[in-house]
């Protein structure tokens, strides 16, 4: 258990994985009063990984949760009422009851991109947010959560070997809970960690204890850091456990009952209770405080949600189709000047070092000849180049080779 954080980050660890859990034994009630209209998933046991990545993030910074990262959420800001509302489809919910899940986010403010369903999606979406927070010189961090399974899927890969050649200033976190639906994670992916995949791309990577909280914090810390330093993307797995099914729906009676009894007891919440006491960070009577403090917040919540109107019937029509600019411009709103994203005053030249060989010019400027049919003979391509570039920025003619070194077949 890490050492180095003060008595209150730790307390604030394990204020919002209490939240967290709270916020969904809550919903779960919910949903057994019928008032949940979509599907509940639920992140029991797994609490320590939202919230401790998260916590590593500044205020400026962006996420994407998927469906196990209400935690994330709850520290980015998102006050529960809106968890609620969202689930029971209420009209004052962030989507105006149109999504019956968490499929909602916030851009404006708390700089929260939507859940993407598509497994491995928001990978590719959030080296984009990445990358645009650098070209805007905001010096941001993005992150996003992927499962075990969703590491298997053709996108992950893509996304991460995009952001690696981008080195978009982007923290992956692979929260390995050892099963996708019903399949264990053996039976998906031949390796021991999962982290590994993140070499094939050059990708630095860390594993963690994923049910404890302090360790998840100080390793999200330092790849967030690293990130925003300029080192790339970052691929963390946190090695945890699904305590129940996939959702509500799932009883899960395919995970041996011992797997949830070696699970069980190493709870990330009674983990870190447990050290806060022997710390003296946390006694009996501030303990109390803190769950009335909870539920008080919590049952405010609820009420302002269960007050909250279903959408009108009329409403079912509205906001299906995009109308154009009364229904939101398609307008990128963090246009900056011309002349402050042209070279020299873009952070980025246009122009391309190739090691071994030297510089070329990008075709910005002149317009590239059109041609159909056939590729051009290489001399033409080459006046053509010179031509538009007013000679100035032609290509060097006479490229060194690079020095690579070539192993001999045995024979
Ligand atoms: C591309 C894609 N394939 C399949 C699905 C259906 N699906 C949703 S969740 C899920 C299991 C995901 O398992 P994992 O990635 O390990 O996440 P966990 O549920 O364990 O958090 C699947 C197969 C999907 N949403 N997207
Ligand atoms: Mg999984």
């Amino acid at each position: 258990m890490a050492k180095t954080l003060t008595r209150q980050q730790h307390l604030d660890l394990y204020y919002y994985m209490r939240l967290n859990r709270a916020v969904e034994d809550t919903m779960v009630k919910l949903f057994r009063q019928n008032k949940i209209v979509g599907g509940l998933y639920s992140s029991l046991g797994q609490e320590a990984v939202s919230v401790g990545t998260a916590s590593a993030l500044e205020k400026k910074d962006w996420l994407a949760p998927m469906i196990r990262n209400i935690g994330a959420l709850l520290v980015k800001g998102v006050p529960p009422r809106d968890v609620f509302m969202q689930h029971m489809a209420k009209y004052d919910s962030p989507t105006k009851g149109k999504d019956g899940t968490s499929h909602f986010g916030d851009l404006d403010n708390l700089h929260i991109v939507s859940p993407i369903s598509m497994l491995g999606d928001l990978i590719p979406v959030m080296t984009g947010v990445a990358m645009a927070g650098r070209y805007l010189g905001h010096k941001i961090v993005a992150m996003t959560w992927i499962g075990d399974g969703g590491s298997s899927t053709g996108v992950f890969h893509e996304g991460l070997n995009f952001a690696a050649t981008q080195r978009a200033p982007f923290v992956l976190v692979l929260e390995n809970n050892l099963w996708a639906y019903s399949t264990p994670v053996k039976r998906q992916v031949p390796v021991e960690n999962l982290a590994d995949r993140a070499k094939a791309y050059g990708v630095k990577s860390f594993v963690v204890d994923g049910n404890d909280v302090a360790a998840v914090y100080t390793t999200a810390k330092e790849a967030v850091d690293l990130a925003r330093a300029g080192n790339g993307p970052i691929l963390i797995e946190a090695k945890t456990f699904r305590r129940l099914g996939h959702a509500q729906h799932d009883p899960a009676e395919y995970v041996p009952a011992e797997m949830k009894k070696y699970w069980e007891e190493r709870d990330p919440i009674a983990r870190h209770e447990k050290f806060l006491f022997k710390e003296k960070f946390l006694d009996e009577k501030s303990k109390k405080e803190i769950e009335a403090k909870i539920s008080a917040l919590l049952e405010k919540e609820r009420d302002f949600a269960e007050n909250s109107p279903m959408p009108p019937a009329e409403f079912a029509e509205v906001g299906v189709y995009c109308t154009g600019d009364d229904c939101h411009k398609i307008r990128a709103k963090w246009e900056r000047p011309v002349a402050e994203v042209t070279p020299p005053k873009s952070s980025v030249p246009a122009v391309w070092t190739v090691e071994g060989f030297g510089s070329g010019k990008g075709s910005g400027g002149g317009s590239a000849p059109i041609h159909f049919g056939d590729t051009e003979k290489h001399e033409q391509k080459e006046e053509a180049i010179a031509s538009n570039n007013g000679a100035k920025g032609a290509v060097r003619k006479t490229a060194k080779k690079p020095v690579v070194a070539v192993r001999k077949a045995k024979r």
